[in-house]
């Protein structure tokens, strides 16, 4: 069984948010007419507490894009995204969200960041997602959403880990790019074979 995978489609990623991924918003047509076109639709919003340890302004002397190293390994402090309740955690205003199962919300626990909708960034505190899709029996992602080069890459990564079979969107999905890092992502996902596709492709096959 297949299910759309829809990461962090939030004010705060889009053009005139707090951490605004270039273009982001230039999703929403297409990841709206993915939603339509799926059985089953899960939902994440990234969800942080105020002075969460992935902002800058949580570590004094450093700026936001910094990579500082955590007890889990190397993190880049972000500015203040996605504060739990406030308008930049949102779902952006044109998402259609109704058809929605699930709505996962990450990154809640103030000292740990979580890129991906299955692991936080320490790679071992699950979030439950995984269990999730195998009681439903779902064995197969299609994933879009922000960013390509955190979130979703992340995302993508750990559901092959998980056994999953995952295709992500090409065009239902834009990254931050910070040093390159869109392009390593791409790598990353292809190299742990996950399949990536036009949505025209995706939807003629549906
Ligand atoms: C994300 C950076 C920080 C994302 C979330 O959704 O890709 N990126 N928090
Ligand atoms: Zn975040």
């Amino acid at each position: 069984m297949h299910a759309l995978l829809v990461i962090d489609v939030q004010n705060d990623f889009c053009p005139g948010g707090a951490l605004a991924v270039p273009d982001g918003d230039a999703i929403l047509p297409v990841v709206n007419h993915l939603i339509e076109a799926f059985d089953h639709v899960i939902l994440t919003q990234d969800w942080h507490p105020p002075s969460h340890r992935s902002f800058a302004s949580a570590h004094p002397g450093r700026a936001p894009f910094d990579t500082v190293t955590m007890p889990y390994g190397s993190q880049v402090l972000w500015p203040d995204h996605c504060v739990q309740g406030t308008p930049g955690a949102a779902f952006h205003p044109a998402l259609h969200t109704t058809k929605a199962e699930l709505i996962l919300r990450k990154g809640f626990r103030p000292e740990i960041d979580s890129y991906s909708a299955f692991y936080e960034n320490d790679q071992r505190t699950p979030t439950g997602l995984a269990g999730y899709l195998r009681e439903r029996g779902i064995d197969t992602l299609y994933v879009c959403g922000l960013a390509a080069d955190f979130c979703v890459k992340w995302s993508a990564l750990d559901a092959r880990r998980e056994g999953f079979t995952v295709h992500v969107v090409e065009d239902a999905t834009r990254g931050i790019d910070q040093d390159g890092s869109l392009a390593r992502a791409w790598a990353a996902m292809q190299e742990a074979g996950v399949h990536v596709h036009a949505s025209a492709d995706v939807m003629a096959a549906r």
